[in-house]
């Protein structure tokens, strides 16, 4: 049996040049893998917490606090452990944190360590990391996956949190559905993109870029924002609806104040069965196939309405709804809300649990989405645990911007090297 022979964690700055967790996992085999965490700006008020150190240093955003967890509580408890048993390792990392939100020892620490394990182990067992996902979702569930590429979504608008422009919504994706493979996809959306920028500057709009890489203009409303993009879609030699079909994520707790969803970029406020309607008339008037937290996380009626309303037409997806969690998922499910689930693995802190959710959602005919956060790294697990997976949808950002297109570019060497694998559209 391979064992883990040390364990050394550091910390390293992400996407927005804030600290966040790196750490390395060697094996008495020789095998040596590094991973890295990322970390939002949207975040659900019930993800498992991220530990921060609040002094001075770096504005309170420093991690060594949880960098020191990993090098002297967590390292000593795993030397000697099976790398390839990674439902074991979580549970320990789980037993030795002991909190629900993993606020002791941070769920950013115990991230780093769950994913340098699965990286170390599939080097040790000389297989792609992608094929070392399936085994564990094997492991775990006892089920089988169908490994294929992920449709890709890019966001290649940003508004909300991500940006300092006019837009409450907080993401415009662009899904290229007609695309026959990853590199089609790829081709289509950096076109589109380009496109999609000579158009603003042809109408004096900002071409800087928000958080995830898409652009980041002021513009008279969120409806603006789509027909931009369809503009570009259509100079780029593609159909709206047939080639590229639109995506959006609200991030709708961000703009709501408890009763109302304050549209500050428009100048309006709508309750939430007008703000429900107001998204089902997008949908019937633009091809938008998937809407991300249309609703705030504790709308829950809102949310019922929602899904009432379009669920059956349109992809429904609970993020901070959700937050990765199988017990909160579980009571979204009995509720009947949303149809989808993003999935983030450093919402919970584990890969491990992670799986359990994505498992939970294919028993429910719930899709899954692996999702990067809006604070990356050129770290690329997620690219593999969604073909590992065989969850069929991604959302890494737009084809800009090297933590975003890192993703994209691990998919287009998996795509070359394994000929099987086809890209996901049903
Ligand atoms: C989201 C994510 C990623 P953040 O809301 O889906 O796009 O943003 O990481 O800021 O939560
Ligand atoms: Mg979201």
């Amino acid at each position: 049996m391979t064992s883990i022979q040390s364990i050394k964690a550091i910390q390293v700055l992400d996407s927005r040049g804030l600290p966040t967790v790196s750490c390395n996992i060697a094996l008495d085999s020789g095998a040596n893998a590094m991973a890295m965490v990322p970390s939002g700006a949207s975040t659900g008020t019930k993800e498992a917490l991220e530990l921060r150190d609040g002094d001075s240093l770096y504005m309170g955003k420093g991690v060594e606090k949880a960098v020191d967890n990993i090098n002297n509580i967590i390292c000593p408890v795993l030397i000697g452990l099976d790398p390839r048993n990674q439902k074991l390792i979580d549970q320990k990392l789980i037993e030795l944190d002991g909190t629900d939100d993993k606020s002791n020892l941070g769920a950013n620490a115990l991230l780093a360590v769950s994913l340098a394990v699965s990286h170390a182990a599939a080097k040790d067992k000389n297989i792609p990391l992608h094929s070392h996902f399936s085994d564990i979702y094997r492991d775990i569930t006892g089920d089988v996956t169908s490994p294929n590429l992920p449709m890709p979504m890019l966001n290649i608008l940003n508004g909300g949190e991500h940006a300092d422009n006019n837009i409450d919504i907080q993401e415009f994706m662009i899904i290229p559905k007609g695309a026959s493979t990853f590199k089609e996809a790829m081709r289509w959306s950096s076109e589109i993109y380009w496109n999609l920028k000579s158009i603003l500057k042809d109408n004096n709009l900002s071409t800087s870029v928000g958080d995830e890489g898409g652009f980041a203009p002021n513009l008279q409303s969120n409806e603006e924002a789509i027909q931009l993009i369809l503009q570009s879609i259509e100079v780029s030699n593609l159909e709206p609806g047939k080639d590229v079909f639109l995506a959006l994520d609200c991030a709708a707790s961000e703009f709501f104040d408890g009763t109302n969803y304050n549209l500050l970029g428009e100048g309006r406020s709508l309750d939430s069965d007008s703000f429900a309607s107001y998204l089902e008339s997008l949908v019937d008037k633009y091809p938008i196939i998937s809407i991300e937290d249309g609703m705030d996380e504790h709308d829950y009626d809102g949310w019922k309405t929602l899904t009432n309303k379009i669920g059956s037409k349109c992809q429904l997806v609970g993020d901070d709804l959700f937050v990765t969690n199988k017990k909160i998922f579980k009571e979204g499910i009995d509720n009947g809300l949303a149809n989808s689930i993003l999935i983030k693995f450093n919402q919970i802190g584990s890969i491990t649990e992670t799986i359990e959710t994505i498992h939970l959602a294919n028993l429910n005919n719930y899709k899954s989405i692996i999702s990067h956060r809006s604070g990356e790294t050129e770290d690329t697990t997620i690219a593999d645990l969604a073909v590992g997976l065989g969850a069929g949808q991604i959302k890494t950002g737009a084809p800009c911007r090297s933590d975003r297109v890192a993703k994209y570019n691990r998919l287009l060497w998996i795509e070359e090297e394994f000929s099987s694998l086809s890209l996901f559209n049903e």
